[in-house]
């Protein structure tokens, strides 16, 4: 039997949307694409999508009993981060972008983009890619259409944001302004010349237009490089938006946490990388905490905005998580686990012999054989990694067993606690508030983690990490500081700002805190304190909590251990303060009088 279905001809526009048909042709023009393609983001095509990059030999379907619904993907060993250094804030002014990001002449990178775009897609498809940062039809979303040469980035796109036929019909109410994001992998194809299945170009340009809110991403195929949805419009974008508009795009994970008696509180809370964001998002609370359950919004971006009554509200703009493997295992975040066993796709993880992923900390045991992020075999003896350090997992939110109810919430949620954090082996205690909104600006404004073997420079100095924004905030980090303090102005009742650190360590070189499910007595005393019901202690930096004001049950955690574990080291503050000035002198002619007073404060409390 012939079937008589009739097959969509993809290249027929999806949208009435004059302006956005019209920048389509020009871009074609520019990149002289083989085809045009307009996607619905329909379960189908999605399917059809995969199917041909498994043909092209992109992905691997994994074993579908074991995983299904997954994919494998490795990419070039060139292209397997966010490339900071290629990543450009050009904005009218120098001064605009501020010392902390690259800023290049934005007539002249134009000029430069206009050369390296010129063709760059010949051989291959051009998508059509419409997506919405929030959900679709949300006061709080924003649109963007990303073209894109890159199948993978389709596929991705598709469980990171709402994408297709719902967001052209939204684009073509013409109500919302749409931010054209350009990306190429950079790749060019001659006639008859074979594909690989990871193309991508060496030269590599991650560029920003904060003025006319434009994106273009050259030379990569990876993460926040590709993904446009998320670092460089949500944070990146969204931070000059949100300035503009008197609201926050924040690098924060939401939960909320409800109690025996179903009172849910939400907080939003940033750390820099290697903290535990995921998990924490998606924390289970020990078995002695009855009654009390952690629903998960949002594992790394927060919009947050102030209502018509003075209270800020948060929405989660991403739909899925795009997670770091390594480490992520039943044990340290069973809720990731459950949400990556389908309809998943990885990237530079390990591929096992039955068709399945593995990646270090999935297991106690690593499998007797498998094959390498590079396509090489690799046993346990090898020395190497199996999985890369930065191998990711692209997930639907919706499949996380804690999803919050309110999670896609068009008003979004009610943020009554924000909570900084680091990586910090001294100094830093469990827990602190900070004494106000502005003390607590300052708490984010200096938060940092000790570096790490992994990262550069030397091992065990502090790099700072405003707010965990610092590779994030699309315009001068001292005006980013201003504006924070600023949005105290438009609310009736702020947030209580607190500090965590999960890692400080004793004399010995140990981590003096469980971490993982305990901290959720920490965030019981937060979310306590949040809703004015918990007591602490007045001391310099802030309030802490006495040790009988913690939930102790079910843990064997001493007077003592709690006592060294939240010490104030008058002497470890100095030089902590001395070190804030490193990072002010930068943002010196930008910083806000309030982060020096609040500096003097904190001086002489000490
Ligand atoms: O994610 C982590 N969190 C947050 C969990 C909700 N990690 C993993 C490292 C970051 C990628 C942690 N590591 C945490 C933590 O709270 N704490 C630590 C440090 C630590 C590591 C191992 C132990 C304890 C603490 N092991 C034992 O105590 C047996
Ligand atoms: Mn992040």
């Amino acid at each position: 039997m012939t079937s008589t279905l009739a097959v969509r001809d993809t290249s027929v526009p999806l949208s009435r949307n004059k302006n956005l048909r019209k920048w389509v042709e020009k871009m074609a023009a520019l990149t002289k694409p083989s085809s045009i393609y307009w996607v619905d983001g329909s379960q189908a095509e999605n399917d059809r999508l995969c199917a041909e990059m498994v043909a092209s030999g992109t992905f691997i379907k994994l074993n579908q009993e074991l995983w299904p619904g997954c994919y494998y993907a490795r990419s070039d060993a060139n292209d397997v981060a966010r490339v900071e250094d290629r990543t450009f804030i050009c904005s009218l002014s120098k001064d605009g972008a501020g010392p902390t990001n690259n800023w290049f002449p934005p007539f002249e990178m134009r000029k430069k983009l206009k050369g390296l775009f010129d063709g760059c897609m010949r051989g291959r498809t051009m998508y059509v890619l419409p997506f919405s940062m929030g959900p679709v039809g949300s006061p709080m979303s924003q649109i963007g259409v990303q073209l894109t040469d890159s199948p993978y980035v389709v596929v991705n796109m598709r469980i990171m944001a709402r994408i297709g036929l719902p967001v052209f019909a939204e684009i073509d109410k013409d109500v919302k302004r749409v931010v054209p994001c350009m990306h190429t992998v950079g790749a060019p194809l001659n006639p008859g010349e074979q594909d690989v299945p990871w193309p991508c170009n060496k030269e590599k340009y991650i560029v920003h237009f904060p003025e006319t809110r434009e994106i273009w991403s050259y030379g990569s195929g990876y993460g926040g490089n590709a993904l446009l949805g998320k670092k460089c419009f949500a944070l990146r974008i969204a931070s000059n938006i949100a300035r503009d508009e008197g609201w926050l795009a924040e690098h924060m994970l939401i939960l909320g946490v409800e109690n025996p008696e179903g009172e849910k509180t939400y907080v939003a809370a940033a750390f820099p990388s290697a903290c535990g964001k995921t998990n924490f998002a998606m924390l289970v609370p020990p078995d002695s905490f009855e009654g009390w359950k952690v629903w998960t919004v949002g594992d790394d971006i927060a919009w947050i905005k102030p209502d018509e009554t003075g209270h800020l509200r948060a929405i989660n703009p991403e739909a899925g998580f795009f997670g770091v493997a390594p480490g992520t295992s039943e044990q340290t975040n069973p809720n990731a686990m459950a949400t990556l066993a389908r309809n998943t796709i990885f990237t530079n993880v390990a591929l096992t012999p039955e068709g399945g992923v593995w990646w270090e900390g999935m297991t106690s045991e690593p499998p007797a054989e498998c094959i390498d992020w590079q396509g090489k075999p690799w046993t346990p003896a090898s020395g190497t990694k199996a999985a890369h350090p930065n191998s990711r997992f692209t997930a639907p939110a919706s499949q996380c067993p804690t999803i919050d109810p309110e999670w896609e919430s068009p008003n979004g949620v009610p943020i009554r606690a924000i909570i900084f954090g680091g990586r910090r082996a001294t100094t830093m205690p469990l827990v602190y508030q900070a004494f106000n909104w502005s003390a607590g600006v300052y708490t984010g404004a200096t938060m940092g983690s000790e570096t790490t073997a992994a990262a550069a420079g030397a091992v065990g100095k502090v790099r700072r990490d405003p707010m965990a924004m610092l590779p994030f905030c699309g315009y001068h980090m001292g005006d980013y500081f201003r504006h924070w303090l600023k949005v105290q102005r438009s609310l009736e009742e702020t947030p209580r700002i607190f500090h965590v650190n999960w890692f400080r360590k004793d004399a010995n070189g140990d981590f003096m805190w469980p971490g993982f499910r305990d901290n959720m007595r920490v965030l019981r005393w937060i979310v306590d304190r949040a809703k004015g019901r918990a007591v602490g202690k007045e001391t310099p930096i802030g309030w802490m909590p006495h040790y009988e004001d913690i939930d102790w049950q079910g843990l064997d955690f001493s007077q003592e251990q709690f006592e060294a574990l939240q010490a104030f080291d008058r002497m470890a503050w100095r030089s902590e303060v001395i070190s804030h000035e490193e990072l002010f002198i930068d943002l010196h002619d930008h910083l806000p009088p309030e982060i020096v007073y609040e500096r003097e404060l904190l001086i002489c409390r000490l």
